[in-house]
């Protein structure tokens, strides 16, 4: 049997690698079926430091894909987020936590699980813990608990559920970390923005949309000192409408997230995706920003926001 490749989403978060490392390891180990992790690209500051605090190495990049590939696709079901190539590549299984788009096809039928929790690390341990006797170093267990804490916000964010809380509980006792410290070590990582260009901040944790015939980038930049990133306005505005231009979208939102006080400041790329904002959040933009109470979740809030309105 082919050796599987676990990976996730493009541009991959601390999630989408930290869930396929963990499950490959756990296909290997206990299922007894050949498999290795990859990511999908160069990773972020909050996931490399997750690696280094564990001691786990970074995986290989996985750039495109090939018929005679056999997949296992992590943290998303949208063909449009996976390496070129996905199409034709054997799809093996599908663990995600995000709504089904459509799009992959199999020859055959393919386990997938799919649960409307705070992360797909929750699901892989869930998966795991069904099997009473494996053992799971600790190195595995922070790993997921970290994939939980980064995409929950520690559990701030409107997207967590028990089934996280729960598991994170129990994944900070195998790994012997304090989530509080792990979440204050991985935000700290998240916030630093040196030698990262304008163009680089927006498009860190960026995903395109589909909205009634328009192509829409949103971005989140998750940081605890919103401050340094809100400075670079002009230049963060040039990379938006050069990154749309270059790519042929028609609308960036970039939202700059305040995890500590649990809001986001909204910048867009045009006049009209202005108007789609105001729209959608029923508030008004102030020297470019719109400063929006509460909101933290592209998932449950940002888009939802933006596809009622661009549908009305
Ligand atoms: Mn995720």
């Amino acid at each position: 049997m082919a050796e599987l490749k676990v990976f996730g989403h493009i541009t991959p978060d601390t999630d989408s690698t930290c869930a396929p490392i963990v499950y490959a390891w756990f296909l290997n180990e206990f299922l007894e079926v050949p498999a290795k992790a990859y990511v999908t690209g160069s990773l972020n500051k909050e996931t490399a430091y997750v690696l280094d605090y564990f001691e786990v190495e970074t995986p290989e990049v996985i750039k495109s894909l090939s018929e005679n590939d056999e997949v296992v696709i992590v943290d998303t079901n949208n063909p449009e987020e996976l390496p070129d190539g996905i199409k034709s590549a054997q799809i093996a299984e599908i663990i995600d936590h995000h709504k089904l788009v459509g799009g992959l096809t199999t020859e055959s039928p393919i386990s997938i699980t799919m649960k409307p929790l705070g992360c797909s690390s929750t699901i892989v341990w869930q998966m795991i813990d069904e099997y009473e006797d494996v053992v799971m170093p600790a190195s595995m267990a922070g790993l997921l608990l970290a994939g939980i804490i980064s995409d929950t916000l520690k559990f701030t964010s409107p997207t967590t559920t028990q089934d996280d809380k729960d598991a994170a509980e129990v994944l900070a006792e195998i790994a012997a970390v304090s989530v509080d410290e792990l979440a204050e070590k991985m935000f700290a990582a998240k916030s630093d923005l040196s030698g990262m260009s304008a163009s680089d901040i927006v498009t860190m944790d960026s995903k395109v949309f589909e909205m009634s015939g328009k192509k829409l980038r949103v971005s989140v930049l998750e940081t605890t000192n919103t401050e340094i990133a809100k400075s670079m306005k002009d230049e963060l505005l040039s990379a938006m409408v050069s990154k749309i231009e270059e790519e042929k979208s028609d609308h960036m939102f970039f939202f700059i997230v305040d995890i500590i006080a649990g809001n986001a400041d909204l910048l867009v790329s045009d006049t009209q995706a202005k108007s789609l904002a105001e729209k959608a959040f029923s508030k008004e933009f102030v020297d470019d920003y719109m400063h929006l109470p509460g909101v933290v979740s592209r998932k449950k809030q940002m888009i939802p926001a933006l596809e009622g309105a661009i549908a009305s």
